[in-house]
């Protein structure tokens, strides 16, 4: 190859040498079949060498016929062109006046490629910047034909094609995935009546009862102007003032400060509508409905202390979650019910259901499963599915339709404004991603960015010059008929909507006593970097009206010698019926289904117990990853054995149980291990399940872990598997002081 390459430090690497080093990952290195224009045969003889870097195809054929390196039988690679079809001949160098002398204005490749570079990023999400997405599909399992004509909801067995992002909140797009903050869980239903996006989070109420308030939330929330810090947290100043001065916000910030906010993965976590919305059925009757959707994996959470160091772990740990998780075929699943209500019913309710900031207990409105979604599909470009997907409440087929919920009202305007600035045109709509799987026709016309070619001379309506121009539809989009109530046009908040605490007491009180510790020591952290004392102490003092016993292990915590005064309370809190749906750690189910369990080997670790554990963890419906000091290792069988992560990279964080399985010369020698040490204590810290063989107890040893029930020998696959279903809660106050 030499001969041929003058330059040769000037040469891009070989996309077809890289291919190859990436390994099996076929999906993401398949080379397109389709040519776009018949490749330029490779000039082998150009006129002035010098100016040309080999292109990779030429010089993977110089390379000669043996060199499997470089051989692709299959590959017919489309000719590179400009955006204008112009085929490149030269994509390595600019062209220059001469060999030594200044780039050429005229160089219409250089300009055209960098000025689309210059203009790659668009502005990210105000809110839900960082996300991840994925394909797949909703079936129906249960008609409700009786309530609603919404052919997605009443068609049985029909499978509609869904689009489903999952974010955080205020973090930028490139910020941490396991901060605590409340989870985007907005779903896009492809119906065969137009879009259906149900915009919801990982929690069923918000912060605010009102749209208007929504900025005033998200400024405080996001890092603060000034500074620019903290990103993807609510623990600073600003966020917990807004709080202090915004009673509404309480119940919110009860699920926010729980176990919810840190999820183990966003195929464990459950999503909702929040708001009430209608179902409208032929007849033109309405009825109400909250949209609830379930893991079938359970729910399942990280504990603080592990989420903190998922940070510096991984990054992008739920987003690998989830691509490996559809990649390796366990397709993430999700049960949709909802919560059927009338008027009448939700006059009988001690709150207001079109208050956001309230829920419907499952213990008095229970929740009937209706269908399920699967994500099967990973996109196939970050940028034109996940970054350009627009969601809007808005969107919704005949059938549904909204409720008077204030906050839901604002939401209907806003997201549709949003996308405006953010794709940049109205005709956002005609990206793929966002665009309907039915057929869609109307007058709109023209715009940034146009697709469509409409054809004709009539782009109005009414019109009687063309058979073919779209008309209306009797059987269309048609609001519930509800009737309006009398009064004067005025800025009010409805009275219903004036009692702050009740559910955020419910919330507390129906929690378990580990999550009540939870939630008690999330206050105590996020106050304790809140720099101001009279916002650390109006929240205090709004926690008197939710328990006071909370409110005095959060004083005690931030080191308050006197519990400061409750705000006044516009309504006194009542107490409703603990509800205990709404706990996370009573309701998880015990399964090891979808999660990964770590093995720490090295040289000469016993391969019959790794085969051992690895069937049985296996069988269990999780994945084992091998780590070790190095990236192979030869067990006492002398087989050279592939390990998934090394040592220094891989800690237990990203597990959720381990076991160690080591021979007495490797224990000894990784006793003193710091990354080792930190692999065991932290799985024991996290409340994992741990099993150790002879060599293995001397790295617990080292990491003065004290064995309790959740530690089992190695040889005991089964106790270890059973244990690690579950987390080991009673271990939690040997480890940790919380609050
Ligand atoms: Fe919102 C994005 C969920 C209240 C204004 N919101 C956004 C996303 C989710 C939610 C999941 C990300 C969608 C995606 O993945 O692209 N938002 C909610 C929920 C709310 C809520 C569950 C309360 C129940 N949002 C809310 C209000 C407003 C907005 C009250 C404004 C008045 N939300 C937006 C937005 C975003 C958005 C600014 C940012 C990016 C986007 O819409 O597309 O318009």
């Amino acid at each position: 190859s030499k001969k041929s390459s003058p330059n040769p430090e000037k040469n891009a690497v070989l996309p077809a040498q890289n291919a190859n080093k990436q390994g099996a990952d076929e999906k993401f290195h398949q080379h397109r079949t389709d040519t776009l224009v018949a490749p330029p045969a490779p000039k082998k003889s150009a006129s002035n060498p010098q100016r040309n870097a080999v292109l990779p195809a030429q010089h993977a054929n110089e390379r000669g016929a043996g060199d499997e390196l470089h051989q692709h039988a299959n590959e017919k690679h489309p000719a590179l062109t400009t955006n204008q079809g112009a085929p490149i001949s030269d994509n390595q160098n600019s062209l220059r006046a001469t060999p030594h002398g200044p780039t050429l204005l005229e160089d219409f490749v250089l300009r055209e490629k960098i000025t689309h570079f210059d203009h790659e990023r668009i502005p990210e999400r105000i809110v839900h910047a960082r996300g991840s997405a994925a394909h797949g599909y909703f079936e129906l399992t249960k008609s409700l034909a009786k309530y609603t004509r919404a052919k997605i909801l009443t068609e049985v067995g029909e499978k509609t094609p869904v689009f489903t992002r999952f974010s955080t909140v205020a973090g930028g797009a490139g910020s941490i995935d396991t901060p605590r903050d409340v989870r985007g869980f907005a779903v896009k239903f492809y119906t065969k009546e137009g879009n259906w996006d149900l915009v919801g989070n990982n929690i069923p109420v918000f912060f605010i009862q009102d749209a208007i308030k929504f900025p005033d939330l998200v400024h405080a929330v996001k890092m603060e102007p000034d500074r620019a810090f903290p990103q993807a947290a609510t623990a600073h100043d600003t966020f917990w003032d807004f709080v202090s001065l915004m009673p509404e916000s309480m119940h919110m910030i009860m699920w926010a400060m729980s176990d919810r906010t840190i999820p183990r993965s966003l195929r464990m976590m459950e999503g909702f509508g929040v708001h009430s919305f209608r179902l409208v059925n032929t007849e033109g009757n309405s009825i109400f409905v909250k949209f609830h959707w379930r893991p079938k994996l359970g729910i399942q959470s990280t504990v603080w202390d592990e989420a903190v160091k998922l940070q510096s772990a991984d990054n992008d740990f739920h987003r690998r979650d989830l691509f490996e998780a559809i990649e390796s075929g366990t397709y993430p699943e999700w049960e949709l019910s909802v919560q059927l209500f009338t008027e009448e019913d939700a006059k009988q309710f001690p709150f207001d259901h079109e208050d956001a900031t309230k829920l419907i207990p499952e213990e008095l409105i229970p929740l009937t499963v209706i269908g399920r979604m699967v994500l099967d599909r990973w996109p196939d470009n970050f940028f034109a599915e996940t970054e350009q997907v627009a969601f809007c409440p808005a969107n919704v087929p005949p059938g549904i339709d909204f409720s008077n919920d204030p906050l839901l009202q604002g939401r209907l305007f806003s997201y549709l404004d949003t996308q405006l600035s953010r794709l940049g045109s109205p005709n956002f709509n005609q990206i793929p991603v966002n665009a309907p799987k039915c057929p869609f026709a109307n007058l709109q016309r023209d715009g940034h960015m146009q697709m469509h070619v409409p054809k004709g001379r009539v782009n109005y309506d009414p019109s009687s010059l063309q058979g073919d121009s779209p008309r209306e539809e009797p059987e269309g989009f048609r609001s519930a008929a509800i009737s309006a109530e009398q009064g004067t046009k005025q800025r009010v908040r409805a009275e219903s909507f004036a009692d702050h605490y009740s559910q955020a007491r419910l919330f507390f009180r129906s929690q378990s006593k580990v999550e009540q510790a939870h939630m008690a020591s999330a206050l105590t952290f996020e106050l304790s970097k809140v720099g101001t004392a009279h916002v650390r102490e109006a929240i205090v003092g709004h926690l008197r009206h939710v328990d006071q016993e909370l409110a005095k292990r959060v004083a005690n915590g931030l080191g308050l010698a006197n519990l400061p005064h409750p705000p006044h309370a516009a309504l006194p809190p009542i107490d409703m019926k603990p509800s205990p749906a709404l706990q996370l750690i009573g309701k998880m189910k015990e399964t090891l289904e979808g999660r990964t369990v770590g093995i720490l080997v090295d040289d000469d670790s016993d391969a019959a117990t790794v085969k051992a554990l690895r069937k049985m963890v296996e069988k269990a419906g999780a994945r084992v990853k091998l780590v070790a000091p190095k990236l192979g290792v030869k067990l006492d069988d002398g087989k050279l054995t592939g390990v998934d992560g090394q040592l220094a990279g891989t800690p237990s964080v990203l597990f959720d149980a381990v076991a160690i399985v080591l021979s007495a010369e490797a224990g000894k020698r990784l006793a003193t291990n710091g990354s080792a040490i930190d692999f065991i204590r932290d799985a024991f810290g996290h409340l994992k399940a741990i099993a150790a063989d002879e060599g293995g107890q001397l790295l617990l040893k080292a990491g003065r872990v004290i064995k309790d029930a959740g530690v089992f020998e190695a040889t005991n696959a089964e106790g270890f598997v059973k244990a690690a279903k579950t987390r080991q809660w009673e271990r939690e106050p040997k480890v940790r002081l919380l609050a």
